[in-house]
This record gives structure tokens, sequence and C-alpha cells, in this order.
């Protein structure tokens, strides 16, 4: 008894000795429960799981398919121990032969603790290496029985849990969050009928139509072989190469040359399944289906000399942002939305509905909202969580079904299949967190670390003595669309016609862009060209662009130094397809400003000795209380002495963390403060950032100084900038609309001005 609780039962193992102890919540700081959705009324909490849902799952019964808490481990007022539960007396010295003799062969634990360390690493994933993830909640907020018997769409209110990864495509594990890249948004759902993975990307066309090529893109983007470089981007010869080879992307280059490609955060931007998948309801009826994400925030991005800077001052910057904003209680909120549309409306669309190079404008099928996500708890271990995490595309639930497209063929077999080389065998799906809370019977068995402890000698169907158990579902279960085929079909390698028109999407988005985001998409081709070595590769992707538009071409032919305009690239279409719709607003990232608020905004308010405190303090608290974080900044940490009340002490230095870090700024009044900041050359180059990367000003007083000081014009009709008195509340409030508002780019020239 006494040895009992000393060292205390693994609580993986408890519930042999006592099933109720088993079944209780862990104490402890690392276990918090799920924050329900505000006002949602269907939330069970299981066991203070983050796994709650309105199913029923098998709790406490399948070991494979308990809540999370099963397995999360706190180990405050617990003894160390070896993993085989055996106390270790001494975790500072491996055992001698005398204190200068030897080190023992015998000594298990310094071999176990070796052991396990050599072994920590697994393979990272062949993309999206570098990711972020966050637990949460998928509420059905319009029911649409008559399109899907997908039971988490079946019932306004009915919650599922989800877990979320976010992504950068290219880079390793430890790269960058703001290269220039596409952004990985991964859902898996885990309802009662199974775990449904939606896999999608925030820009919602792909590179290529067929997964055939999907090595060779990822081979020509990825660092070049030879001398592995560069990291995490394609502004190299072999991506741009194969670019200019494969007129098929020119698309999705318009996309991920737009500042989709750099959003400031995980919460602001959009996410798309990408594919057409189909709905299937209880009659066995099927429609057409895209997945859209909306961030409620709004779709927020970086400028690029801004993501250059952070990618250096902060490598980290979504990640942090992601978990900074959750444990504020500032939970990314963002809307489902479908097109749903049937075959024979696809049919008579100009494009291709299996080509996922094409979108379907919102002109011709409008989104309809059907449910909301909220992401509301931090993921307690990156590795245990986010790295193991497996999404599998082929992971879908009775009423969700797949389309065509051969690019997602190949992913539905491609996501499985590297999970059992990255995850080390095909069990994978009983790590925790793939395992979903419906319950998982079947005859598979064995293989490297199973878990589950199948009882019976039963181990195949059908089976008398099981009593024919586990028993097939039938019409109850997944039953894939019978879709008809066509009776000429014969088995070829080809693609359909209208995959070969290239350029009329591409058009489509570039003539719905704003002229600032136009300007972004041409610097960007700009950038990511000049550092491409090889002339022919250059000129080839302006032959190409021309078919875009003849503008952009030249714009960047122009960037290029390219005095003379290449024939345009041959069309593999010449047939002129008319599409229903030439200009698409909602394709621009202005359409989405979001809902206004300024939570998790961060802004930095620069102080010095000498600064006029009252206003600064107030306007501190004003946005604090509006969710947003305010932070002090000055040259050095410490106390700073404003002219009159009780000193500020400095948050964090402007070495430590410079002006791409913040969205905003507001520079003090005070003589003496403005005297001293404007001495400082990294002041001035703060204010001057925040300037060029178009983000909200506020100046009281002399603080004014310091922008005339960088140049920056003080009466300028510009929103963004705002010169005030000390105590104008308006000045305020018109900063706090400038922040909602996020960036001013009315103020941007190229080159920068300021
Ligand atoms: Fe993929 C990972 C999204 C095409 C093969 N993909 C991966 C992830 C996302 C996407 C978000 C990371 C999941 C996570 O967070 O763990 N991929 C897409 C989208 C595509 C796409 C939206 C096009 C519409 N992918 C695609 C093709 C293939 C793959 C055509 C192969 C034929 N993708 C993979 C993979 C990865 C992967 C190799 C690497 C790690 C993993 O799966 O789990 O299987």
């Amino acid at each position: 008894q006494e040895l009992a609780s000393a060292f205390p039962f693994n609580p993986n193992k408890a519930a042999e000795y006592d099933p109720d102890a088993a079944l209780a919540p862990p104490e402890g700081p690392s276990v918090r429960p799920a924050d329900p959705i505000v006002g949602a009324s269907t939330v069970t909490e299981r066991n203070g799981s983050d796994k709650v849902g309105s199913g029923s799952p098998n709790i406490g019964q399948n070991p494979t398919v308990g809540p999370l808490d099963r397995v999360r481990v706190d180990s405050t007022n617990r003894v160390l121990t070896t993993n085989q539960g055996v106390p270790i007396a001494d975790n500072q010295h491996s055992l001698k032969a005398g204190l200068r003799g030897p080190t023992l062969l015998e000594d298990f634990i310094l071999r176990e603790k070796i052991t396990h360390f050599d072994h920590e690493r697994i393979p990272e994933r062949i993309v999206h290496a570098r990711g972020s993830a966050a637990h949460g909640v998928f509420e059905c907020t319009q029911a649409i029985p008559e399109f899907t018997r997908a039971s988490l769409l079946g019932e306004v209110g009915k919650q599922t849990p989800v877990f979320v990864r976010f992504s950068t495509v290219l880079g390793e594990r430890g790269s960058t969050d703001t290269a220039r890249d596409v952004r990985g948004f991964a859902v898996k759902f885990y309802t009662d009928q199974g775990n449904w993975d939606l896999v999608g990307n925030n820009i919602p066309v792909f590179f290529i139509q067929d997964a055939m090529k999907f090595p060779d893109l990822v081979h020509a983007a990825k660092p070049e072989p030879h001398f592995a470089m560069p990291q995490a981007g394609t502004a190299h010869d072999t991506f741009w190469d194969f670019a200019s080879l494969m007129p098929e992307i020119t698309h999705m280059l318009m996309w991920a040359m737009s500042d989709r490609a750099i959003p400031r955060s995980y919460r602001t931007m959009q996410g798309f399944g990408v594919h057409t998948y189909r709905l299937v309801n209880d009659e066995g009826e099927s429609h057409f289906v895209k997945f859209h994400w909306s961030p409620k925030a709004g779709t927020h991005s970086l400028v690029w000399d801004e993501a250059v800077k952070i990618s250096g001052a902060d490598p980290d910057f979504h990640r942090r942002d992601l978990w900074e904003a959750i444990e504020a209680g500032a939970y990314p909120e963002y809307e489902l939305g479908l097109q749903v549309f049937t075959e024979e409306q696809a049919e008579g669309f100009s494009f291709d509905v299996l080509d996922a190079t094409k979108i379907v404008p919102e002109e011709l099928v409008p989104i309809v909202p059907v449910g909301r996500m909220v992401l509301n708890r931090n993921p307690d271990n990156f590795f245990a969580e986010t790295e193991q995490v497996a999404f599998c595309v082929a992971h879908v639930v009775p009423g969700i079904d797949f389309s065509n497209d051969p690019l997602l063929a190949g992913r539905i077999h491609s996501y499985v299949d590297t999970q059992i080389s990255r995850l080390g065998g095909p069990n994978f799906h009983e790590i925790p967190i793939n395992a979903p809370i419906a319950q998982v019977h079947n005859n598979q068995r064995d293989g490297i670390h199973r878990q589950a402890i199948h009882r019976g000698r039963v181990s195949y169907e059908p089976n008398s003595l099981g009593g024919g158990c586990p028993f097939q579902a039938g019409a109850a279960g997944l039953v894939s669309f019978p879709e008809p085929r066509e009776a000429d079909d014969h088995k070829v390698r080809g693609k359909a016609e209208r995959f070969a028109d290239h350029y009329t999407q591409a058009t489509l988005f570039w003539n719905s862009q704003t002229d600032v985001e136009k300007q972004h998409i041409i610097n960007a081709f700009r950038f990511e060209l000049s550092r491409v070595q090889t002339p022919a590769v250059r000129e080839r992707m302006v032959s190409g662009l021309m078919h875009v538009d003849a503008d952009l071409a030249q714009a960047v032919a122009t960037g290029l130094g390219i005095r003379e305009m290449p024939t345009p690239m041959p069309k593999v279409m010449t047939r002129e397809l008319t599409p229903e719709v030439t200009a698409s607003p909602a394709l621009s990232l202005f359409a989405r400003p979001g809902d206004g608020s300024i939570r998790a905004r961060r802004i930095a308010i620069v102080v010095a000795d000498g600064c006029e405190a009252a206003s600064l303090v107030a306007l501190a608290q004003r946005l604090t209380a509006e969710g947003a974080v305010a932070r002090f900044v000055s040259t050095a940490l410490g106390a700073v002495e404003p002219t009159s009340g009780d000193a500020i002490e400095v948050d964090v230095s402007l070495e430590a963390a410079p002006s791409v870090l913040y969205d905003a700024m507001v520079l003090p009044a005070g003589a003496d403060a403005v005297r001293r900041l404007q001495t400082d050359g990294r002041t001035l180059e703060f204010i001057k950032d925040q300037y060029r990367h178009c983000k909200p000003l506020l100046a009281f007083g002399e603080g004014a100084q310091l922008l005339t000081a960088c140049g920056i014009e003080t009466d300028a009709a510009d929103p963004g900038l705002i010169v005030a008195t000390t105590d104008a509340t308006d000045a305020t409030d018109a900063f706090v609309a400038a922040l909602a508002k996020h960036r001013h780019f009315a103020r941007e020239t190229d080159p920068p001005r300021v």
C-alpha cells in the first residue's frame, strides 16, 4: 500500500486495477477541458476529453479509440523512472567501475536513455514538413441532409471535434514560416461515422492536373539536389524551368505570386478542398461539391519585404501567432461554405470540374455556409500530436465521396502510403491523435507496434465462431457512388479536352485583382525570376504570361531587363472557350476584410525617458480591452521615466523585436523622449519599415517629428497615418479603425519612397 502511493501506477494501465481512477481526467496543469463554442448546446464532455462530440464514442472499451486523456502524461509530483517504471535513483552519473574507471555495459539505465534518444527523430513529411496545429470544434450551422448523409452536416448545432494542421509546402521541418509558399490547411474531423480528413490548401487551385506529375513538381520545387539550396522557396532555376514547360501551372502561379502566399497569419487565410468532391444523400443521389473555409478575421497578408525580414526576426511567426491567439482566447474561427452543383451543370461549364487547376467562380455557383470551426485548444505536445497526425485524403465518411479528378486519385493513394514509412508501419491509425472516436472493428491484425488487444479467436469474415462479427454495415456503411461509365470509355493515358485551356482562368484571376494586388504579383514574378540564372527560362515564362495579360507580361519582362518581347508560347488548345465570368471580385484578398475586430493584432507603443505617458497608457488599456496585444517598446529593457506619472516598464527592446513583428506602431509625445529616440537609427528604421509596409502609425504631439525625420509627409491624406495631440480620443478611434483595416496600401509606391 505504501509503495503504491509513493509510486502510483501508470495511468495507462490503472484501469486494470481501478477502472474509476482510469476514467477520471488526470490532474495537472497540462490538462484543460476543451472550451465549448460559446452559446452552443450540444457539447458533451467525456472524461475531460478534447474530443467532444454528440456521437456515442466507445470510450473506455476499445483501447484504441478512447479520448486523448488516456495517454496524456503529467509528471507533477511524480518520481523519475525508467521506461519500465523502475524508479531512478541518480540521473546524473553513469555506472562505473570506480570513480575514474570505465563505464559499465551493465548500466541499462544509461543505455535505455541513450538508445531512446538516438531514435527520437522520425522522417519529416516529404512535403508540408513545416506546420503547426490546434484542436477545435466544428459546428453545423445549416443542415444539408438533402445533399449528404454525412452526420456532421445532418443537424444544426451538431458539434464534431477537429484537429487542424497548417503548413508550408516546401520548407523543411525547421524552416521559416513566412516563405512565399502555398499553405496547407488540413482538417481532421473526428465524426461519429469515422474520421474525415479534408486535406486542403489556402489556394483553391493546384500546380498540376494529374498525380503522375506530382513527384516531378516537388523535385523541381524543393532545394536543388546537387547542393540542397535554396531552402523553402521556388526562386530558383529548377522550379521555373519546370513551370515554364508546364503551361497548366499558369493559373496556380498567379495565386502563388499573389500575397495569398505570404499570409499575415493562419488565422487570416482561406482554405479550400481544391478538388471537386461528391456529396451523396440517403437516397444515393450525388452532387458535386467544392469546400471553402473563410476566416472570420478576414483575409490579410504580409508584404514581401516584411515577410523576408520576419524570416530573420522570428522564423516561427505563424506558429507563435496561432499559439498565442489561442492561449489569449482569441480563437481563430472559419466558416465552412459549399458550392454544390449537379453533374449536368458541370457539363455546361466552359471548364472541366475534374481539373484541379480550375475554380468554379462564385458568380456561377454561390457559396452556401453550412458550418463554422473554432480552434480553441493548443496541443499538449508537438511531436505526439502535430508531428504524428496523419491526414489522408482517402479518409472520407458515408455521404462524402470522390470525383474522377486525376490529381485526387493519386492523392487517395499517396497519403496512406507515405504514413507507413513516416510513422513506421500500418498501425499509424492507432496513434492517439489519429484514432477515431468512432469504434474500430475489423479483422486487420498485428503489425509493428499494434496497440489493440483483440479478443477471441476470430479474425476473418465470414465466420460463425464469432457470431458473424464484426459484420458488414450494408447500406448503412460507406457505399461508393455508383457512377455510370461512358459506353465508349477505353483504357487510355491522356486528358479531357478542356484540361488544355491553361490561361482563361489565369486571366480571370488577374482581372479580378485590385491595382495594389496586381503590382504585388508583378513584383513577385520579378523577384523570383530575377533569381533564375538561365535566361531562356526567364524568357519562356514571359512568353507564357503573354497569354494571361499583355501588361503583366510586359511589366515582368521590363523587371527582368528583357527589351524585346518573346514570341508567345504556342497554345495547346487553339479553340477559344467563352468563360461565364471574366472578373470575380471575390478573388481579391480585399473582398474579405473580416469582422472589424482588432483581436490579436500586435501594437508597438514606443516609449523613452521624457515621454508623455497618460495618452500611451490610456491607449494601451483600450487596445488590450479590445483583445489586441499592446507592447511598450524602447531602445533597451528597463523602466522608462515619463514626464509625469508612474514609470513604464518596457516589454521588449527594438533589437529583440523589430518593427516587422508588429501590426501597428504608436510614437509618444514629449520633446526629451523624441530627441532621444531620434538619435537612435534603429528607431527610425523601425518607423520606416512600419510606413513602408503600409501599417497604421499614430504619433502623439512631438512624436510627429520622428515621422518627419524619416521623410514621411505628415499632412498626406492617409487614413493609416494619424498625427494627434495627446488627449485626442478621436485620434485613438481613428487609430483603432485603421488597425481594423489592417493595411493602408494607398501610400505604397514601387520603388518605395521611404
Ligand atoms: Fe499533398 C501532404 C495538400 C496534392 C501527396 N498535402 C499534404 C498536406 C497538405 C496537402 C495540406 C499536409 C498534411 C499535414 O498537415 O500533415 N496536396 C495538398 C493539396 C493538393 C495536394 C491541397 C492538391 C489539390 N499531395 C498532392 C498530390 C500528391 C500529394 C497530387 C501525390 C500524388 N501530400 C502528399 C503526401 C503528403 C502530403 C506525400 C506528405 C506528408 C503527408 O502526405 O502526410 O502524401
